[in-house]
């Protein structure tokens, strides 16, 4: 199979360069993610005692945050009817009460940041500085072992350290993960597909709060710095969007004057104000990383209507007006690199060329099917245990679209003056988990991209 002999490759080569790929850069948005998994009996008894038409009113439509426990209730029966993820930051201390009283099964490492850098430092031992809004001993003891570190200022010198020596006894962010399998039934709803709704009890990374250390001593921070990860931006609204936008756009110009590439993991923005003034930074940005329903999401504010229309319906989402869209998004920002990812492949469109662009695809998807497989992944080598998951079937149907479209081969195609790179993933039957899945793709990806580009054996 010419895709097996690819993968294994692709592996192969990026493991024998991941060290080249410099330290990177991790920001903004850390947290715990405390999990629970949802029981019918438990959640029944919950909706009934809050009020069952009151709870059902929003599991037809979410509320903009939450404010109290039926809003709770019925936005993650909202998530269960569609199988769909959503998360709301919430709002009332009597609600965040009640979630923590609910309890959780288990305590995770949560935040884009958190979770790359847990990836690239704890398992990749590529060297990684995060930044973490607070730093309790909770948050510092999610943090695996390896090069991962934060900056302290001491008597006004700046030091980077591991996250557990940071000492800081800072707040716990806590979002509440309501997780539910496919088939999952309450009441008379039953669940698509697996996933699950996130609320966020959390003032820090819901604002985009940052640091005073990443405020006053950016610059210092990132000389050694070789590639950045920004992300967290998404859960802006019009009414907080300004000041943190700013900053992140002195950070930019800053990394961008360093000749650093940044990376925008895009997710899910609700707020249009806030995804319109995202749009307008990501000139400033090496390359974005999205997937199908933030994608349409960005056509709808650039005013491609029918675009959007058409990514969100089809199953498999149909490559061609992906890569429209990524053609248009590209020409009106100017941003070199944007990586596509839905359930079953991958495109990346890119302003260069070479077919390293598709192995850090193919390493992501590996790492992706490993993560899905495995709930957590301990070292690179475990990787390599997704081998035999076997390539989505269904996808071949996308790839002789593009091969007929684009005249593609071996994943490889060129449109316009970009090149456009393609991969069919590897798909596990029964996840352990779907949290932080996108994350390991794009930072994998990503990482993995440059770390074939510097290196010399590819
Ligand atoms: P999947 O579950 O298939 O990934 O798609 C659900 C989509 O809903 C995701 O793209 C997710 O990002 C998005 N989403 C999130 Br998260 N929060 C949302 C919200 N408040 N309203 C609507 N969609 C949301
Ligand atoms: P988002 O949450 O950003 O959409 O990222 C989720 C991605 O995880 C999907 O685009 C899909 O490629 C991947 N994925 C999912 Br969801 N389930 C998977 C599975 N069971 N095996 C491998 N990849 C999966
Ligand atoms: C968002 C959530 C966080 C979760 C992460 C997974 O950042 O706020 O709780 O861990 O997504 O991708």
């Amino acid at each position: 199979m010419v895709w097996d002999n690819l993968y294994a490759s692709a592996f192969e080569r990026v493991r024998g360069n991941i060290s080249n790929a410099g330290r990177v850069l991790l920001a903004y948005n850390t947290n715990i993610d405390a999990v629970k998994y949802l029981e019918r009996k438990d959640l029944e008894k919950r909706v009934e005692s809050a009020g069952k038409d009151e709870v059902l009113r929003y599991a037809d439509g979410l509320p903009k945050r939450i404010e109290n426990i039926p809003q709770l209730l019925g936005s993650i029966l909202w998530s269960i009817k569609r199988g769909k993820a959503a998360e709301l930051f919430v709002e009332s201390c009597s609600t965040r009460f009640y979630m923590r009283q609910w309890g959780w099964d288990e305590l995770r490492m949560g935040g884009q940041v958190g979770i790359m850098a847990n990836l690239l430092g704890g398992v990749y031992g590529v060297p990684v500085i995060a930044h973490v809004p607070q730093l309790s001993g909770l948050q510092a003891s999610l943090f695996k072992d390896g090069p991962i570190y934060v900056p302290k200022v001491e008597s006004g010198k700046l030091k980077l350290v591991h996250p557990k020596e940071f000492a800081g006894d800072e707040e716990n962010c806590i979002h509440h993960i309501y997780e539910f399998p496919r088939g999952f039934t309450v009441f008379d709803l039953e669940a698509p597909r697996e996933n699950r709704f996130i609320g966020s009890a959390d003032d820090y990374n819901s604002n985009v709060y940052v640091r005073p250390e990443f405020r006053e001593r950016f610059e210092e921070i990132v000389e050694s710095v070789e590639l950045a990860i920004i992300s967290g931006l998404q859960a802006l609204t019009k009414e907080n969007y300004r000041e943190p936008l700013e900053i992140v756009e002195e950070h930019l110009k800053v990394l961008n004057e360093k000749g650093i590439p940044a990376h925008l993991e895009f997710a899910f923005t609700p707020d249009e104000t806030v995804r319109k003034a995202i749009l307008d930074l990501l000139g400033k940005f090496w390359s974005v990383g999205l997937n199908e329903v933030e994608l349409a999401s960005v056509m709808e504010v650039m005013g491609e209507k029918g675009l959007a229309e058409k990514l969100l319906s089809h199953d498999p989402v149909d490559p061609v007006a992906v890569t429209e869209a990524m053609l248009k998004l590209a020409e009106k920002t100017g941003v070199k690199r944007i990586h596509f990812h839905t359930y079953g492949y991958y495109l990346a469109l890119t302003d260069y060329k070479g077919e390293f662009v598709r192995d850090a695809l193919l390493f992501s998807a590996l790492a992706a099917a490993a993560k899905a497989k495995l709930g957590d992944v301990s070292s690179i080598d475990d990787i390599v245990k997704a081998m035999d998951v076997p390539v989505n079937e269904k996808v071949k149907a996308v790839e002789d679209a593009l091969s007929k479209e684009y005249g593609m081969k071996d994943g490889i195609a060129e449109v316009n003056s970009y090149q456009l790179a393609f991969v069919p993933t590897k798909i596990v039957a029964k996840p352990k988990s779907t949290v932080g899945i996108g994350d390991t793709i794009s930072s994998s990806a990503f990482v993995g991209e440059f770390a074939l580009r510097r290196g010399k054996t590819f």
